[in-house]
């Protein structure tokens, strides 16, 4: 499916209602057959014109170590055992590895479009009875691979431009919400300008608070989860959504504020659901800022491999940013 000439503007799309709450519903935007979401913004000029931004040579890997965030921040994702087992045969003296109850979606990662549903549906208007079949793998995070995850990644480094103004993120305690204001004012303040299938990844400095927290503030923090994030609600929605960006990413646990704050809504619903965007999640950018503020130059050719499960929920982001 061929991206239409003109995405319709976040205030053109229809109301839907989940939970009491109103969204606005990209269904059908890319098609109705569509399995990608907004990561059709991604054309074959798009993703070759992010190849013309690297400069310097610099790599910036923007997975934590798989082992981290450690202990793992969702009572449902739990560390994975190493294993590691000899597998010699005759002359050939050799060694195999594998990751015993590994899940895709405890350390760095894509939450995928099979992540989160309505009641009912997933994105694009599946039903939960198709996508959850045995052996189906509509909207699967296989979608992405086959697609090729490669942009123009854009980083605002949303901590630095607050605490020149004189602000802290709180990183634990009440969770701090960054607005979609703070998102204009640190590109504004930065000087980069955010384009229609870019990667936008923000900075917190919440995963690096985190992990020089000692063990027993990082074990208090992962038992009752309180983090800084996006504003849930319509503004942070509308914002994103008429950016025409192909993802989201940042260095939170949630993208949004956690925990959510239901009269508010769920910022899931609107950007997984009912964009189709998946949201990155605990990307480790500290390295890729401290470059990108040397030079002044905050965008860089991204690329992210998810693994290739069919039918996957989330991945491993696998990301890389070269400047
Ligand atoms: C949940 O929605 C529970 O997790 P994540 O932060 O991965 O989206």
């Amino acid at each position: 499916m061929p991206l239409p000439d003109k995405l319709p503007a976040y205030r053109d799309l229809p109301v839907v209602e989940v939970f009491g709450r109103s969204y606005r519903s990209a269904w059908g935007v890319f098609g109705a057959e569509d399995e990608l979401g907004t990561w059709n913004t991604v054309t074959p000029e798009r993703a070759r014109a992010a190849a013309g931004l690297v400069r310097s040579g610099h790599r910036f890997a923007l997975d934590l170590p798989l082992d981290e965030p450690d202990p793992p921040l969702f009572h449902f994702r739990h560390a994975y055992r190493h294993v590691i087992e000899e597998c010699s045969a005759g002359l050939n003296i050799s060694y195999d590895d594998h990751l015993d109850g590994f899940f895709p979606q405890t350390s760095t990662q894509w939450d995928g479009l099979r992540h989160v549903c309505t009641p009912t549906h997933f994105y694009n208007g599946r039903p939960q009875s198709e996508v959850l079949a045995p052996g189906n793998t509509t909207i699967g995070v296989q979608k992405l691979v086959e697609h090729g995850l490669v942009t123009r990644g854009v980083l605002l480094d949303v901590e630095q431009h607050l605490s020149a103004q004189g602000k802290t993120i709180a990183y634990d305690g009440a969770p701090f919400e960054i607005s979609a204001d703070d998102l204009v004012q640190t590109a504004r303040a930065q000087g980069v300008e955010i384009r229609p299938g870019d990667v936008l990844l923000f900075r917190t400095g919440f995963l690096s608070w985190f992990r020089s927290a000692p063990r027993p503030v990082r074990e208090a923090l992962a038992h009752n989860l309180q983090t800084p994030g996006l504003e849930p609600g319509a503004a942070t929605a509308e914002y994103l959504w008429d950016l025409h960006i192909a993802a989201i990413a940042s260095d939170t646990v949630a993208i949004e504020r956690w925990p959510v704050d239901p009269p508010r809504g769920f910022l899931h619903f609107q950007l997984i659901t009912f964009f189709g965007m998946t949201l990155g999640e605990m990307w480790w950018l500290d390295d890729l800022a401290r470059d990108c503020r040397a030079d002044g130059r905050w965008d860089f050719m991204l690329v992210s491999v998810p693994l290739h499960v069919p039918g996957g929920v989330g991945s491993p982001a696998n990301a890389i940013a070269i400047r």
